[in-house]
């Protein structure tokens, strides 16, 4: 299987994808088969990844969903040492929306060893942080700062430079837990201007903001805060 052809065809095909985002740190394995059986049946993805997950746990996470379901599981990190084989694929990102050389390219040679002979399949990601009205993870972490809502020329030049380097897919977040999502007018601009899929997670919470966020022309959507507390 080609995870990455499957998430190119369906945005050809104008269909929608439904990413699932499970933070490791606040899942507890046990409880997998339960918690999978909440989240929405037009789920067609589970990504896997957090700010600080303390080691092991994202490996764990990843086989008691796997014994649960056969919805791939796309590893979502936000350090190379998340990394784990038992996932299907790996969004490789870069976070270019800032000016951090560590979220540019240091974690990804870092991330290197682990990845030269595994079998994961990797996708280039190009990584954009939009504001969402509050101070993310994202933010905190890597020390950069998000891109205003209001900078629309910036957000769509940062997404164009993504895809001529090479980076197959666009992720336009908010930050988890986001006041704001990612707007209407940002999403349909974007999407106007790239020629590869599109992802947009932050503070999507309605089916109203979901609906929105596709009909503006995001290919798939990815939902975490909305589902942690079942
Ligand atoms: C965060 O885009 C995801 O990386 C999902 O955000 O938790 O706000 O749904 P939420």
């Amino acid at each position: 299987r080609n995870f990455y052809a499957e998430i190119s065809q369906a945005a050809a095909n104008e269909e929608r994808l439904l990413a699932i985002l499970i933070d490791p740190d606040k899942f507890n394995e046990v409880e997998a088969a339960t918690y999978l059986k909440k989240i929405p049946k037009e789920t067609t993805h589970i990504l896997v990844g957090g700010s600080t997950v303390e080691k092991f746990k994202t490996e764990k996470t990843v086989k008691a969903i796997k014994t649960e379901t056969n919805l791939p599981v796309i590893l979502f990190p936000g350090d190379y040492s998340q990394i784990t084989e038992t996932a299907d694929a790996l969004l490789f990102l870069s976070l270019l929306s800032g000016r951090n050389p560590e979220y540019l390219i240091e974690q990804q040679v870092k991330s290197v060893g682990k990845l030269k002979h595994s079998k994961l399949e990797i996708i280039p990601t190009a990584y954009i942080l939009i504001d969402g009205g509050k101070e993310c993870a994202v933010q905190r972490v890597s020390g950069t700062k998000p891109i205003s809502q209001s900078a629309l020329e910036t957000v769509v030049n940062t997404a164009l430079a993504g895809e001529f380097s090479g980076k197959r897919l666009i992720y336009l977040e908010a930050g988890s837990g986001a006041v704001i999502p990612v707007s209407e007018e940002i999403i349909t601009e974007v999407k106007k201007a790239v020629s590869i899929p599109l992802v947009v997670g932050g503070g999507i919470r309605s089916l109203t903001q979901q609906e929105n966020a596709y009909r503006a022309g995001a290919d798939m959507i990815v939902m975490g805060t909305q589902f942690e507390n079942l």
